[in-house]
């Protein structure tokens, strides 16, 4: 993945697998990493970056490449 931002430094944090990378406005910060195992991950802001910071979250989903393809066929028949 690709890391940007546009206002201030944030930091994308996987605390569950101790990932954890700035994203500085003005770099585009190339991510790699192999998950070893399904599940659900939450991703937080590991930076104090304003007054949205506490709604800085979101989830990771790692998949099975069976559910991966389930999951991606049925987005490409949602686009026809
Ligand atoms: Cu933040």
């Amino acid at each position: 993945m690709i890391l940007r931002a546009h206002d201030v430094i944030h930091s994308f944090f996987i605390p569950t697998m101790r990932f954890k990378q700035d994203a500085v406005p003005g770099l585009a910060i190339h991510m790699h990493f192999t998950p070893i195992q399904t599940g659900e991950y939450e991703i937080l802001c590991a930076e104090l970056c304003g007054l949205g910071h506490y709604k800085m979250h979101g989830m990771l989903k790692v998949l099975s490449r069976e559910e991966f393809d389930k999951w991606l066929a049925a987005r490409e028949a949602d686009k026809q």
